[in-house]
């Protein structure tokens, strides 16, 4: 499907950090995402939009690490260098950073939950999201479906995703949910320059 950037559009990038791309919680191959990625965040400062990025920003005491009760290993603790974007990732100074899981007994997979993102979109009058980022079958999904929830015209970026796929078919269920729900898989190549 071809898109051209409007003005309502916003990219959204989901906890590319450290340790979800070379440390504790590394999803497979998601160092191949960077380049897809860094060109959308090209493609998006040259039209002038916002970019958004997500950070897994937990307290070190949180529910979600296997210590604590939850199904994780310990990863993206504040502040961290496994907390820190991914060193290969362009953002730059105009980048718009959404901390989110930063209440140890509630996990946030959404960039939505219990952040101001919602808030921010409106406020600069965006209608269209560009998601993309780690995991597929977490956060990326969870951002995704409450960007539907919340009448946002939604993008999977689908070359700029990969997911953890505790269970082998884990990306392709993800990815019919979010199809489902009303999300449009696009990659690099459908963006009209
Ligand atoms: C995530 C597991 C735990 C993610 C965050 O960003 O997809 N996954 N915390
Ligand atoms: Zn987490």
């Amino acid at each position: 499907m071809k898109v051209s950037i409007t003005s309502k559009d916003a990219l959204i990038l989901v906890d590319i950090q450290n340790d979800f791309c070379v440390g504790s919680l590394a999803v497979p191959n998601a160092c191949d995402i960077i380049k897809f990625v860094n060109s959308y965040i090209e493609f998006f400062e040259k039209n002038n939009r916002p970019v958004f990025a997500t950070r897994d920003w937990h307290p070190k005491n949180h529910s979600s690490f296997k210590e604590f009760g939850g199904i994780w290993p310990i990863h993206c603790i504040q502040n961290t260098d496994g907390s820190m974007f991914y060193k290969d990732l362009k953002l730059t100074d105009e980048t718009i950073v959404i901390s989110k899981g930063t209440n140890p007994d509630k996990d946030a997979y959404s960039g939505f939950d219990g952040t101001d993102l919602n808030e921010k979109l409106n406020n600069l009058n965006i209608r269209r999201l560009f998601i993309g980022g780690l995991a597929t079958d977490y956060c990326v999904k969870a951002t995704i479906l409450d960007a539907l929830s919340f009448n946002y015209t939604t993008f999977f970026l689908h070359d700029a995703s990969k997911a953890v796929n505790l269970k082998p078919d884990d990306e392709a269920l993800s990815i019919n949910e979010m199809l489902k729900a009303g999300a449009i898989l696009i990659d690099l190549n459908d963006l009209i320059q």
